[in-house]
């Protein structure tokens, strides 16, 4: 059998580089789209493109790196042509809800207009019967819930600039699909979390600053809302998830979730657990700290710079459907194993920043 190409925008990112891996595991020839940056942006996917820089010795390479950017349709265009791929894979994305209102109409171009221009480029390189596209959908379209839990049918109603580009990005995909007939299809998928998250977002925010604080490093952690409750999977299990959207037979859309929810404040007390420390927590609202129990000493602050100007107070999926047509396992990590594998990772890291750090004391 002829060996499948992949196209993966967003590479460099948590999901991107977990979805490049399974992919090379899988023989695919992987393609990705990088942006030129002024620093090195490809950790998250370092140690594949060396394998495979030693493994193009032996003529045998499999990923291969190409600059371009969501904003810029004649270089995707360009690519979507040079490179023919079966399955194309949309994960970039401006993707910080906060950050989204501070860049509504970067975070528009990006992720609603970049999807379109992805959608018209398999159009105009007449690739609608031979390419499949995955859509990196969110959770964020449900917003200010209308249905608990949420499914495929539960009405959208984004909360942020970010939501509401994505929103475009989920129809403009149905709607290439129902128009042309295109193999599109939307992966609505649940906060899901790594070692690899970005260091802006609360789960690893926390699990460093846990780490930090125990190894000495950090005196305290400042956070915003610490009530909402989100949906949290493990992002090596979701990327999984997108490859068997793209397996089956009929183009539909998924949400993938665990179906279990949990708070800010839970998050944090797992975190802090794993590193001999049980937080309780004193007063409300911007007053709440969080305290080591032994010690007294308080470690978690709210600081309201982290507040949304509108907030998605609560997200749980219904994976049910995915569990039944993609046999996915939704319960594969528990968030505490989740928690281990960050707060493992991470106190790594810690350890050896505090080491460099002595260094130069
Ligand atoms: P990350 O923020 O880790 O990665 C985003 C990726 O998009 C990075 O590779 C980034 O490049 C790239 N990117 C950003 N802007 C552009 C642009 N203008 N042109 C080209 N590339 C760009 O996100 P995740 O891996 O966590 O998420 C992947 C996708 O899934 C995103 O679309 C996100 O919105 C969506 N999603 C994520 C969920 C989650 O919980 N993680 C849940 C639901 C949906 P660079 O490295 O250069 O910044
Ligand atoms: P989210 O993730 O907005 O759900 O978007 P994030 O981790 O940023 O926030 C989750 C919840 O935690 C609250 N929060 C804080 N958030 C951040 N970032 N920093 C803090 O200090 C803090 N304190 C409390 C937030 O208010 C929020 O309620 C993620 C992204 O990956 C999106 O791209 C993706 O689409 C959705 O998940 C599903």
């Amino acid at each position: 059998m002829q060996q499948k190409k992949a196209l993966i925008t967003g590479i460099t990112g948590q999901d991107g580089s977990f979805l490049a891996e399974l992919l090379i595991e899988k023989g695919y020839e992987v393609h990705g789209v990088i942006r030129r940056s002024s620093s090195f942006n490809t950790e998250r996917i370092e140690h594949l493109y060396i394998d495979e820089l030693i493994r193009d010795l032996h003529s045998n390479r499999k990923i291969t790196l190409h600059y371009g950017d969501m904003t810029d349709t004649s270089n995707l265009i360009r690519l979507v042509k040079q490179i023919e791929p079966d399955e194309i894979y949309n994960l970039a994305a401006q993707s910080h809800v906060k950050v989204s209102f501070d860049l509504p109409e970067y975070t528009a171009k990006t992720d609603a207009l970049g999807t379109l221009s992805l959608l018209e480029a398999v159009r105009i390189c007449e690739l609608e019967k031979k390419t499949r596209i995955y859509q990196a959908s969110t959770s964020e379209l449900y917003g200010k819930v209308q249905e608990i839990p949420q499914k495929e049918t539960t009405p959208f109603y984004p909360r942020s600039p970010y939501g509401v580009a994505k929103m475009y990005a989920y129809w403009i995909t149905k709607n290439y699909r129902e128009s042309y007939g295109m193999y599109a299809v939307n992966g609505i998928l649940f906060n899901h979390e790594s070692e690899r998250r970005g260091e802006t977002f609360v789960t690893r925010k926390i699990t460093l600053a846990a780490s930090r604080i125990a190894e000495g490093t950090q005196d305290k952690l400042y956070l915003g809302n610490l009530d909402s409750l989100r949906d949290w999977g493990y992002a090596k299990d979701y990327v999984e998830c997108m490859w068997l959207m793209l397996q089956h037979p009929e183009p539909e859309d998924f949400v993938i979730a665990t179906g279990k929810q949990y708070s800010i404040r839970y998050f944090s007390e797992l975190s802090f657990k794993e590193v001999g420390i049980e937080i309780v927590w004193e007063g409300k609202g911007v007053e709440e700290i969080g305290k080591c129990k032994k010690t007294g000493k308080v470690l978690i602050e709210v600081d309201p710079k982290y507040f949304r100007p509108a907030e998605v107070e609560t997200l749980l999926g219904d994976p049910s459907k995915a569990n039944k047509l993609l046999g996915w396992n939704s319960s594969k990590t528990s968030i505490e194993e989740l928690v281990k594998i960050m707060m493992k990772h991470d106190l790594q890291l810690a350890k050896k920043e505090h080491t460099i750090k002595k260094s130069f004391d």
